[in-house]
């Protein structure tokens, strides 16, 4: 009992260590990203979920990162500058967000 537990534990460590961690998730329906505006520390990770029922955008900031057109999958990216990052969907300039990198 105990040792299926351990093995569990241990099974759980290497999945987590396989794949990078996500420190903030930005979902993105009815044309717009739900939170607007999230924090992560240095090094964080942000990940994008598609869900708009196959409405496609694109997560845009200038010269640091470019989802490209994404209509029902995710994106990440990892932020290793602090900062402010405003970014916007180049479909609908009118979506935007923010990162706050610390
Ligand atoms: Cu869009």
């Amino acid at each position: 009992m105990r040792t299926a537990l351990l093995a569990s534990v241990l099974l759980l460590a290497t999945g987590c260590a396989s794949e990078p961690d996500v420190d903030a998730t930005v979902h993105i329906s009815n044309v717009r990203f739900d939170p607007q505006e999230v924090s992560i520390p240095l090094g964080g990770t942000v990940e994008w979920q598609f869900d708009d029922e196959g409405l496609l955008h694109e997560v845009h900031a200038d010269g640091v990162f470019d989802s490209g057109v994404n209509g029902d999958s995710t994106f990440r990216f990892t932020f290793d500058t602090p900062g402010d990052v405003e970014y916007h969907c180049s479909i609908h300039p009118y979506m935007s967000g923010t990162i706050h990198v610390s």
